[in-house]
C-alpha cells in the first residue's frame, strides 16, 4: 500500500501546530469536523514512496468525554481508525503530557510518541533516556523540535513502521486498585460487547469509561439492558465505598491509577540534573 493515515494528537501547547506545519508545509486544508464547529486541518506529506495523510486532532488533555474537543478527537480515532496516532508530548512537562499517551495505550490504538520540546527539557536539566522510556511504555518514542523541524524524518520512519505492522489494537490494562478492578470485572461480565454503535472496543475499556461517568459511552450502552441495568447500582456502590475509604470518586481513583503508572515510568527514564534539583528546591 502506497501510504497511510496519521492522526496528530496532543495537549494544547505541546507544539502540535508547529509539528503539523513542519510535516505538511503548504499542503494543508482546513474545514470542520462533521456536525460541530471544531476546526479540522489535514494535509499530506511525502515520505519515500509513500504519501502520508496527516489529520490534526483538536488539542486535548484526556480521552474521556469531558469536552467537545475530547469527544471529537476520540470519535475520530475510534471511528476512522487511523493507521497511526502521533501523540505530540511536551518533554519539559512529561508526566502531565503522558496522561494522554497512556489513554491512547489503554484504548490500544497504534501509537508513536513525538517527544517534542526536547530542547526545552534539556535546557531545564531534564535528562530523558529515550530508549528506556520507549521500552517501558512499549511505544516508539522519537525526540523532536517541531519549531525548527528537527526529528521529522525519524518520526515518519517510526510511524511508517507502525503502520506497516498493522497490529490488532492491544489495550493496556492498568490496575486502578482493588475496588475499581473488582467493579470493572463485574461490569465486563455483563457486557455483550455488541452494544456500542462504534463497533468493537475492549469491554474493559468501555467499563473504565462507564465508571468514569463518561456520558457519551453511558448513552451508547443504554440499549444494552444487561449492562445498563447493572451499571447504576454498581457505580453507586463503588462511588459510596470510595467516598468513604478514600474521600474520592471513581474517576479520581482511575486517574490516580494512570498517574501511578506514569510516575513509575518517569522515575526510571528521567534524571533531573543537580542544577535542576537546586532550581526546584
Ligand atoms: C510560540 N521547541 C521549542 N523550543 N519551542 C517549540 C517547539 C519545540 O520543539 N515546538 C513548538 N514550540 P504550538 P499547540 C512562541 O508561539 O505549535 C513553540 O498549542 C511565541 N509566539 O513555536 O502553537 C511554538 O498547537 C513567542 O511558541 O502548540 C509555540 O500544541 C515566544 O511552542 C509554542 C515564544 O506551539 C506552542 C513562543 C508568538
Amino acid at each position: 500500500k502506497r501510504g497511510f493515515t496519521v492522526a496528530l494528537a496532543g495537549n494544547p501547547n505541546s507544539g502540535k501546530t508547529s509539528m503539523f506545519n513542519a510535516l505538511t508545509g503548504a499542503r494543508q486544508h482546513v474545514g470542520n469536523y462533521p456536525g460541530v464547529t471544531v476546526e479540522k486541518k489535514w494535509g499530506q506529506v511525502r515520505h519515500g514512496q509513500q504519501t502520508i495523510e496527516v489529520v490534526d486532532l483538536p488539542g486535548t488533555y484526556s480521552l474521556t468525554a469531558y469536552s467537545l474537543e475530547e469527544v471529537v478527537a476520540r470519535n475520530f480515532i475510534i471511528q476512522q481508525r487511523p493507521d497511526v496516532i502521533i501523540d505530540v508530548v511536551d518533554a519539559a512537562n512529561l508526566e502531565r503530557n503522558l496522561y494522554l499517551a497512556v489513554q491512547f495505550m489503554e484504548l490500544g490504538a497504534p501509537l508513536v510518541i513525538a517527544l517534542n520540546m526536547i530542547d526545552v527539557a534539556e535546557a531545564r536539566g531534564l535528562q530523558i533516556d529515550v530508549a528506556k522510556l520507549s521500552q517501558l511504555l512499549g511505544v516508539p518514542v522519537v525526540p523532536t523540535v517541531a519549531r525548527g523541524g528537527k526529528g521529522m524524518k525519524e518520526l515518519l520512519d517510526a510511524a511508517a513502521q507502525v503502520a506497516a505492522e498493522r497490529k490488532e489494537w492491544k489495550p493496556l490494562e492498568l490496575s486502578y486498585g482493588h475496588d475499581v478492578d473488582q467493579a470493572l470485572a463485574k461490569l465486563v461480565e455483563n457486557f455483550s460487547g455488541q452494544s456500542l454503535a462504534w463497533g468493537p472496543l475492549s469491554p474493559r475499556w468501555v467499563g473504565v469509561k462507564l465508571l468514569e461517568g463518561d456520558e457519551e459511552v453511558i448513552r451508547q450502552v443504554g440499549g444494552d439492558p444487561g449492562l445498563a441495568d447493572k451499571l447504576e447500582p454498581l457505580r453507586q456502590k463503588l462511588a459510596d465505598h470510595i467516598a468513604k475509604t478514600a474521600d474520592d470518586d471513581p474517576a479520581g481513583v482511575i486517574s490516580d491509577g494512570r498517574y501511578g503508572y506514569i510516575g513509575g515510568v518517569y522515575r526510571q527514564a528521567v534524571r533531573e540534573t543537580r542544577a535542576r534539583r537546586l532550581e526546584l528546591s
